[in-house]
């Protein structure tokens, strides 16, 4: 087993619910785009690392909406679409980018209540292997290179 951090193993042993103790995911930059006041959905983006030696895979998202989804980005004939799929791979050793125009967690059902600039979206990630994962999305203002969400 590859060891990480004393700092990361401490954090690792209060989480009771994580199933595998060789399985280490941190999370960077986690964030939301602000949302028009019309929206039905905003997108959250972050990066995935597993330290860990065991591949993983983030299987759910909880937050405070109505629905949360994990959906990836097609291109046909230049079209962005929008799809919900199972999950995400995050092999060992590897980190996964979750980012405008691909891979992102869709919190759903917005309606009236907005994303706004400086609020915070606490949130679980569901890993397979390492269970429950805190993560935090801060809200920022919207980058016009990510105009689809
Ligand atoms: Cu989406």
């Amino acid at each position: 087993m590859k060891r990480t951090t004393l700092a990361a193993m401490a954090l690792f042993t209060l989480s009771a619910t994580s199933a595998f103790a060789e399985s280490v995911i941190s999370i960077t930059d986690a964030k939301a785009f602000e949302t028009a006041p019309s929206a039905l959905a905003g997108g959250g983006f972050m990066q995935i690392t597993n330290t860990g030696t065991t591949d993983d895979r983030l299987v759910s998202v909880e937050a405070d909406f109505p629905r949360v989804e994990i959906h990836t980005t097609e291109f046909t004939d230049g079209v962005a679409r929008m799809m919900h799929i199972d999950g995400i791979d995050v092999p060992a050793g590897e980190t996964v980018t979750l980012e405008p125009g691909a891979l992102h967690v869709m919190f759903m059902g917005l309606q009236g209540d907005p994303l706004e600039e400086g609020e915070t979206v606490p949130a679980t990630l569901i890993f397979e292997q390492a269970g429950e994962v805190p993560v935090v999305f801060n809200i920022v203002k919207r980058d016009m290179a990510a105009h689809n969400h």
